[in-house]
């Protein structure tokens, strides 16, 4: 086997269909994503070949293998993401005599990762404007629910109360953008009326990720209006809108504000273990392009998920060791209630996003008491108390505990 040691690395699952050999197989991959085709060609000139993938090593692994396959450096089109996802992820998903194939991992170079900024702001960027730089609390976030539906004024009525019982972050669904409905012009203005009036009755700076998810030649527009309207932070759905949405946003000198990146459609490729896109790849790459914050799941919440996946995929975000890029905020969100709270963070850290939709406008008492009910949990959690002990003299948390009961 050809050692191409200091290039991309690509980490594949793969398993072939019966009566086919599993080198073979590996082989096909490595060739169907370079230089190759399904038979021996003629124009295949010498010098091509040191563009040809190559693979490291096959581990059996769950009925099927796992390859690392290397990409020399040169094959890529240095800060072209689309062409990257092109490579390492392109037509292998369709041989027919390979079962099922899933992408698990990318060891970037640093050539490859050379042009991409990474977060403006990263994990300490936002506890400092939130400003829980000293307690290095997870933060609460909500998502304005219905998700769909309600007027602007209705919604700036939520995300005030939302605000005011304790939210870190308010942010709008993944299939809200500027609907007739609820178009962002009135929206946002009035949702930032709203967070102005609590910072200045308590002093407590609420972030409000505006979805700014848009056609490709509309949402640098789309997030300038946004910054025009007083926009505190901006919002891509980064799966169906692409990585450069979120790299277009964080690249422009002109946009100084955080961006949360919400995952819909993700599972389409993330959930199978066998088939598909992990969501590691996802990680790798927001950080990459410069989100600030993205969905990867939760312990106790209503999504599917892998724990193990999942902790690594955090990790991916918050080691401060990716070719000296800021780190990523992980957002866990997906069905989230006080009574998960303590066991997120057990399992997930600090680091961390708890968000909740259902989980705080489902509140017995309405928005403001979900919202504080979810504080009151963290600081349960933070200070090493029982929800259950917490809630005898915290009525939120009480009520909540009461409706959804506690993992
Ligand atoms: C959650 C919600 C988010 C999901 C997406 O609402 O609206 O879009 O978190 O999932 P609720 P993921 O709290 O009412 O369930 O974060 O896994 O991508
Ligand atoms: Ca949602």
């Amino acid at each position: 086997m050809k050692l191409c040691m200091g290039d991309v690395i690509a980490t594949y699952y793969y398993k072939p269909k019966d009566g086919v050999d599993f080198k073979w197989a590996a082989q096909a991959i490595a060739e169907e994503q370079t230089t190759g085709t399904w038979t021996d060609i003629s124009t295949a000139e010498e010098y091509v070949h040191y563009l040809d993938g190559c693979v490291q090593d096959i581990v059996p692994h769950n009925n099927g293998y796992i390859t690392r396959i290397a990409f020399a450096d040169d094959i890529f089109e240095v800060g072209n993401f689309p062409q990257y996802l092109s490579v390492l992820s392109g037509n292998l998903y369709g041989l027919s005599k390979i079962a099922h194939v899933r992408l698990l991992d990318i060891d970037f170079t640093a050539d490859t990762v050379a042009p991409y900024k990474g977060p403006k702001f990263g994990i300490e960027g936002i506890r400092e404007l939130v400003g829980t730089d000293a307690t290095k609390r997870p933060h609460v976030g909500t998502i304005i629910k219905p998700k769909v539906g309600l007027n602007p004024k209705d919604t700036a009525h939520v995300a005030y109360e939302a605000a005011i019982g304790g939210v870190d972050l308010i942010k709008d669904d993944e299939t809200l953008t500027d609907q007739r409905f609820c178009p962002m012009a009135d929206r946002l203005p009035a949702v930032m009326e709203k967070l102005d009036r609590v910072r200045d009755d308590t002093g407590r700076n609420v972030l409000y990720a505006v979805n700014v998810s848009a056609p490709g030649d509309k949402i640098l527009e789309r997030a300038e209006k946004a910054i025009d309207m007083g926009a505190n932070m901006l919002m891509v759905d980064v799966i169906v809108c692409g990585l450069d949405a979120v790299r277009v946003l964080a690249e422009d000198p002109s946009i100084q504000l955080p961006i949360h990146v919400h995952r819909t459609m993700h599972a389409a490729m993330t959930r199978n273990p066998e088939h598909g896109v992990a969501m590691r790849t996802f990680c790798r790459m927001v950080r990459m392009a410069g989100g600030d914050q993205l969905h990867t799941g939760t312990i106790s919440g209503k999504m599917e998920h892998d724990t193990a996946e999942l902790l690594g995929d955090n990790k991916t975000l918050i080691d401060p060791d990716f070719f000296g890029l800021k780190t990523v905020f992980p957002v866990a969100s997906g069905g989230l209630s006080p009574g998960g709270v303590a066991r997120e963070i057990e399992v997930l850290g600090k680091d961390i996003i708890l968000q909740a939709g259902g989980g705080i406008h489902g509140h017995p008492q309405g928005t403001r008491a979900g919202a504080t009910a979810m504080r009151q949990a963290v600081d349960a959690a933070m200070e090493g108390i029982t929800l259950e002990e917490y809630a005898r003299d915290h009525a939120e948390l009480h009520a909540a505990l009461e409706k959804w009961g506690s993992v």
